[in-house]
């Protein structure tokens, strides 16, 4: 079977890890701004200040998308950019920005994918109240979606609403400022609380967009890591279901079926952890409806039994943070449900992400299968070390091998009848990254800064940049990568 014409190929990229001018005309801070000043202390990881520095290299930017044929970037709207104290007045200089990035978008034929939130709130919101942790926010974050969602409705077709509830349950710290007094390890119930009021969000964005945008195409842009058991132990087996239910069902559940997974939501409620809900809340969340799902796919994952025998503790997903194979710090563990581990038949990128493109395949059906709705790859990429050569070069021949498969399997799932609408890998340019600074990086375009030091941000074309043009000029038929050399 072959792609649809009008399948959309692109790539994504986040506005705080992209942007930069973290401050500049009008804006202020947001929580990434904070917590990334204090990961460059803790870990020298580079600060979210200048970042790549696409506010003032955009133009470049969406250049060098239309030489590789992109027909849509997704790409997210900094709230603390638009509303720099999160609500009152909106900065014009900020609404400015977005409109010349789409404008030029849109004069390159390149369809803009917009993501509401992706892990940015004002800075102001979590002074105001601790942030995501109070209900406040709900209404806050209605104003503003209401402000963007209208300003842009001429010209935004595809709205994604928030980034990855999923991982920011399991990496809160990283994902939202969580103030001192709740990291005693007695209010992880506030992580399921979080949740919720994004899933109130979630559904008001998407009833904003259905009411402000004509023919307006709304979804959730969803971490999502299918669950393979360890072995074929029966208890594997169940634990892999148990793992399915909370780590991913418990999210695609409240999008398409408006309610709270049950197996989750028990195990949940039977640990305290089970959020609080208001009367009216699965109303409000039932009738926020998506017209697709998007998935950020990097890895599938694995799970085992776990017994609940007094000889584990319940703990959260851990992180690599130096980039050396092997050194990830631990695995989500909740006794007698599941207990997260490696998988041993594959191979893995050097902060111990699972490579398996087949899980993306897997995941692709499985989705479509259950809840019958057209999927679009928000991301999906290899983290890895690149080179800028003396002749000023990047030769990433194992990026292109990652994303090549990963097309293959999409592909695959096509012919098996999944609904594609895009293909958006993570990232554009290269971009700070969430837990590990810039020297990991993800871009088809490669941007000369370090940790240390952001010299001038040039951008340099990696050779995977044009392996990507060929594919799509030809509409995802050539895959291979000899070809273009
Ligand atoms: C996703 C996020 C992105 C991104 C990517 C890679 O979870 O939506 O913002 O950065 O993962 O993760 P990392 O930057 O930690 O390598």
């Amino acid at each position: 079977m072959k792609v649809p014409n009008n399948f959309l190929w692109g790539a994504a990229t986040s506005a705080y890890q992209v942007e930069g001018a973290a401050t500049t005309n009008g804006k202020k801070p947001s929580q990434q701004d904070v917590i990334n000043k204090d990961s460059y202390k803790e870990f020298g990881f580079a600060t979210a200040e200048i970042a790549s520095d696409e506010y003032h290299h955009y133009k470049e930017d969406v250049a060098l998308m239309k030489e590789m044929g992109f027909t849509s970037y997704r790409f997210s709207i900094a709230w603390s950019r638009v509303f720099p104290d999160g609500t009152g007045e909106p900065n014009p200089e900020g609404v400015q920005y977005y409109h010349d990035l789409i404008d030029e978008l849109k004069a390159a034929g390149i369809e803009p994918i917009v993501t509401l939130y992706h892990y940015d709130l004002p800075w102001a919101l979590v002074e105001r109240y601790d942030g995501w942790i109070d209900r406040q926010v709900v209404a806050d974050f209605e104003y503003f979606a209401r402000f963007v969602i209208n300003e842009f409705k001429d010209q935004v077709k595809y709205w994604t609403t928030i980034n990855e509830q999923s991982i920011i349950v399991q990496y809160w710290t990283q994902k939202c400022y969580i103030p001192e007094e709740y990291l005693d390890g007695k209010h992880n119930q506030l992580r399921y609380q979080i949740n919720h009021h994004m899933n109130l969000a979630h559904a008001i964005a998407c009833n904003l967009v259905h009411e402000l945008v004509p023919g307006g195409l709304v979804g959730a842009p969803l971490g999502y890591a299918p669950v393979y058991p360890l072995t074929g132990k029966p208890e594997d087996v169940m634990a892999a279901q148990n793992a399915q239910a909370l780590r991913n069902d418990y999210y695609t559940d409240i999008y398409f079926k408006g309610f709270y997974n049950k197996a989750a939501q028990t195990y949940l409620e039977q640990h305290g952890l089970a959020p609080k809900i208001e009367p009216g809340d699965m109303e409000l969340i039932a009738s926020g409806k998506s017209d697709f799902m998007a998935v950020n796919y990097y890895a599938s994952e694995c799970a085992k039994w776990c017994p609940d025998d007094g000889t584990h503790e319940m703990r959260w997903s851990g992180v690599n943070r130096s980039g050396k194979k092997g050194e990830m710090s631990g695995y989500e563990t909740h006794p007698g449900f599941y207990e997260m581990c490696k998988n041993p038949n594959l191979d893995t990128t050097d902060w111990d992400w699972a490579i398996d493109p087949i899980g993306m395949e897997y995941m692709l059906r499985d989705l479509y299968n259950r809840y019958n709705v057209p999927l679009m790859i928000t991301e999906n990429g290899l983290g890895a070390y690149d080179t800028l050569t003396e002749d000023g070069k990047i030769h990433d021949p194992y990026r292109i091998d990652y994303l090549s498969k990963h097309i293959a399997a999409m592909e695959r799932a096509m012919d098996k009848g999944v609904e594609m609408i895009a293909y958006c890998p993570w990232s554009a340019v290269d971009l700070l990254s969430t837990s590990n600074g810039v020297k990991k990086r993800y871009g088809l375009i490669y941007v000369d800064r370090t940790d240390d030091d952001p010299k001038e941000c040039k951008r340099v074309r990696k050779d995977s940049f044009y392996w990507y043009q060929r594919v799509i000029a030809t509409n995802g038929e050539e895959l291979g990568y000899d070809e273009w050399k």
